[in-house]
């Protein structure tokens, strides 16, 4: 079995790999929560739903949302005046509405996710982090702001001052985290954000320990090619975290008492003996993921790496 630990954009196009290159059928997603949020009443779960809709072949072009939806609903809130700064499509609020409701009936959170999953014809398993609500938020020198509104509202254009992730220190592993990190034959921890995505799922209570227990079996991606992110803000994230480095070899440094072997990019290969002096090996490829076949052969590489 292969767990991956992924966030959305970048982390979704690791699991779809995996998947292209490994099947779904022994795939389980451990994805990150702290980027959900409430918007219009309803519990909006982005990275989940961008995993799911990958896996179920459904997600847009863009890396989020659902394929050919429509935003006549965000249109018609605009015109009253609401926020239609988060892009929620037609069909996508279908899955929010679906969700919410099943949460105000008294489901947990992985019960949902599992209902979706299921509807949306997806084999492999994909678990929050946490049933319990964590939401990441964002400080900069203008006050504190929700993760999306801080992304997508204010387009991260900020210095970030401080980082929290409200609800961590109480959230409990969603069931099946820790089994499946336990009974892992290879876990994967997705080149997405090692603050904002992977270090909160790490840093739910338990789940680092966890990894750390298998560590043996962990190979992480870098999520930064020649100093910069592969995409979204992961600089700014890591400045407001309190690192000065936006390095490879910084991933590595973050993660090496949870992983045992780092890849990073070709064109990075001066990083490959500064990751070595931490203990962890790297292992140099074209991590770069434009497209279907890309991301299968470096989910092809990433399952080789761990002998
Ligand atoms: N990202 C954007 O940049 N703009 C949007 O309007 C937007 C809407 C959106 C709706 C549903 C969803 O599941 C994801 C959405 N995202 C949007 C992506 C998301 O905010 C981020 O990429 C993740 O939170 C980062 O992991």
């Amino acid at each position: 079995m292969i767990v991956a630990l992924a966030g959305g954009t970048g982390g979704s196009k690791m699991v779809h790999g995996i998947a292209l290159a490994h099947g779904q059928r022994d795939l389980v997603a451990i994805v990150n929560t702290g980027d959900d949020g409430d918007l219009f009443g309803l519990l909006v779960c982005p990275d989940l739903d961008i995993n799911l809709y990958c896996l179920a072949g459904v997600v847009a072009e863009r890396g989020w949302g659902y394929a050919d939806d429509t935003f006549r609903c965000l249109e018609g809130l605009a015109t009253y005046g609401r926020d239609a700064w988060f892009g929620l499509g037609d069909r996508d609020l279908a899955t929010h509405i679906h969700r919410t409701l099943m949460i105000q009936g008294g489901a947990r959170l992985s019960e949902v996710v599992d209902d979706l999953r299921v509807h949306l014809g997806v084999e492999a398993r994909v678990l929050p982090m946490s049933d319990d609500p964590v939401r990441t938020i964002i400080a900069t020198a203008t006050g504190e702001r929700r993760f999306q509104e801080y992304l997508v509202r204010d387009g991260a254009r900020e210095e970030i001052t401080s980082i929290r992730a409200e609800g961590l220190a109480d959230a409990a592993p969603a069931p099946g985290v820790l089994e499946a990190i336990a009974a892992a034959d290879l876990i994967v921890i997705a080149p997405s954000s090692p603050i904002v995505s992977i270090g909160t799922i790490l840093g739910v209570p338990g789940v680092r320990d966890a990894v750390a227990a298998r560590r043996d079996r962990v190979v992480g991606v870098s999520p930064i090619v020649g100093g910069a992110a592969v995409e979204g803000p992961a600089e700014k994230f890591l400045r407001g975290a309190g690192y000065t480095e936006c390095s490879a070899r910084q991933m590595a440094e973050i993660y090496a008492d949870v992983c045992s072997t780092f890849v990073i990019h070709e064109s990075d290969e001066a990083e490959a003996a500064g990751i070595e002096a931490l203990g962890v090996r790297p292992v140099l490829t074209d991590i770069l993921m434009p497209d279907r076949a890309a991301r299968e052969r470096l989910a092809r590489v990433v399952i080789g790496a761990v002998g």
